[in-house]
C-alpha cells in the first residue's frame, strides 16, 4: 500500500511528558516512526514524500489564532526565559473566564491546551506540518486513484480540537484530510477511529455536521483518557444529529466484543452512504501497549484490516497512537496487508 511520510515528522523530539506525577520521556517518541517504516519497507510498500500543502487545509478546520499560537509558542516561551519545555499548568477552569485569551504565553498555553501530557518544544510545529502533509498526500492519492493509502502521521492528530492541543496531538490530521476530501467533491466522508483513546478532537470538529460521520471505538472515558468526551450519548447536534457514534468499551474488552462493536460502526457507515473511509489507525489497542487496556494480539490486526476492506470503500489510513514501540510496525503493517488481501 502506497505510504506517505514526511521526514519533518522527526523534528519533534520532546524530552518531557507529565505522566503519573513525574516528568518522563514521552511515549509518543520519534523511534515509533523507524519501526513502522522498517516493516513498511519489508512489506515492499513504496514510501512517498508528500508535497507541502501549506496552512490552507489547516485553517479549514482549525482556528487561525490557535494555529498562530502553535507556531509562536516555543519562541515566545524561550523569550520568556523558561528553562524546560512548554507545559501548561493552569486552565480557564469552570470558575474562571474562558472568553479571554491572556497576553502571556503561559496564559495562552492553558487556553489552547486540553491537558498537561503534551509539551511543546522546538520542532513541534514543523513536525505537525509534516504530519498533516502526509495525511493530505495520502487522501489526495486515494481521491485520484480510488486506491487505498497509508499516511505515517507523527505526531498523531485525533485529540486536537478546533482550537486545542493535547493527547500528543496538535493538528487533527483526520479532520484535515476529511475536509480536503469534501472540498474535492465528496459528499460524505466517514472517519472511523480505532485508536484506544476517544478521538475527542475529530468529534468536536464535526459534531454539528452531517457531511462527516464520526465513529469511534475506545476505552470507556469513565476510566480512560480523555475522560470528558467519548460517551455513548454523544450522538451529534443540530444537522449533525445521528452522525456521531461512540462505542466506549471497558478495559480488557475481548477482541470478539471489540469486533462486534466494529460491526455496528461499519453498519452505520454503510447506511449513511459515505463515499470515502478515513481510518484513524491507532494500534494502541495492542495487548502490550504501555498506556492502554485492550487485548489485540498482532495477528488480530490482520483480521481488522480484512474486515475494513469488506466495507468496499475508497480508504485512507492515518497513523494515530501505538506505544509498544517494538511491535508497532508489525501491527500497522498487519492491518494494511489484511486490507490489501481482502480488497
Ligand atoms: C494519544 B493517542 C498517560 C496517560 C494518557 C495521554 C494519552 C494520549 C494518547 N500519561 N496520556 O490517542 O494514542
Ligand atoms: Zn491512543
Amino acid at each position: 500500500m502506497l505510504t506517505f511520510f514526511s521526514e519533518d515528522s522527526r523534528l519533534r523530539r520532546a524530552r518531557t511528558e507529565l505522566h503519573d506525577g513525574a516528568l518522563v520521556s514521552p511515549f509518543e517518541c520519534p523511534e515509533r516512526i523507524d519501526l513502522v517504516l522498517r516493516h513498511i519497507r519489508q512489506a515492499g510498500f513504496e514510501v512517498r514524500t508528500p508535497e507541502a500543502y501549506g496552512l490552507g487545509p489547516v485553517h479549514a478546520v482549525h482556528d487561525a489564532d490557535y494555529v498562530s499560537f502553535l507556531e509562536t509558542c516555543w519562541p515566545s516561551w524561550q523569550a520568556a526565559g523558561h528553562e524546560g519545555e512548554a507545559i501548561p499548568n493552569i486552565w480557564p477552569a469552570r470558575s474562571m473566564r474562558s472568553d479571554h485569551v491572556p497576553r502571556s504565553v503561559s496564559g495562552k498555553l492553558g487556553y489552547y491546551a486540553l491537558g498537561a501530557d503534551t509539551s511543546l518544544c522546538e520542532g513541534t510545529f514543523s513536525a505537525a506540518m509534516g504530519s498533516k502533509d502526509a495525511a493530505l498526500g495520502a487522501v489526495a492519492h486515494t481521491l485520484h486513484t480510488q486506491a487505498p493509502s497509508f499516511a505515517l502521521c507523527r505526531p498523531p492528530g485525533h485529540h486536537a480540537a478546533s482550537d486545542q492541543f493535547g493527547g500528543y496531538c496538535f493538528f487533527n490530521n483526520a479532520a484535515i484530510a476529511a475536509q480536503y476530501a469534501l472540498d474535492a467533491g465528496k459528499r460524505r466522508v466517514a472517519v472511523l477511529d480505532v485508536d484506544f483513546h476517544h478521538g475527542n478532537g475529530t468529534q468536536e470538529i464535526f459534531y454539528t455536521r452531517n457531511d462527516v460521520l464520526f465513529a469511534s471505538l475506545h476505552g470507556d472515558p469513565e476510566v480512560t483518557f480523555p475522560y470528558y468526551l467519548g460517551y455513548a450519548d454523544e450522538t451529534g447536534a443540530g444537522e449533525g444529529q445521528g452522525y456521531n457514534l461512540n462505542f466506549p468499551l471497558p478495559p480488557g474488552t475481548s477482541v470478539a466484543a471489540w469486533m462486534q462493536a466494529l460491526e455496528q460502526a461499519l453498519a452505520a457507515i454503510q447506511a449513511q452512504e459515505c463515499e470515502l473511509l478515513i481510518v484513524s489507525l491507532g494500534v494502541d489497542i495492542f495487548e502490550d501497549d504501555p498506556i492502554s487496556a485492550f487485548t489485540f494480539k498482532s495477528a488480530d490486526f490482520i483480521a481488522l484490516g480484512e474486515r475494513l476492506a469488506q466495507a468496499g470503500l475508497p480508504t485512507t489510513f492515518l497513523m494515530e497512537g501505538g506505544y509498544a514501540v517494538e511491535e508497532i510496525g508489525v501491527n500497522v503493517v498487519n492491518v494494511l496487508q489484511g486490507f490489501e488481501r481482502e480488497s
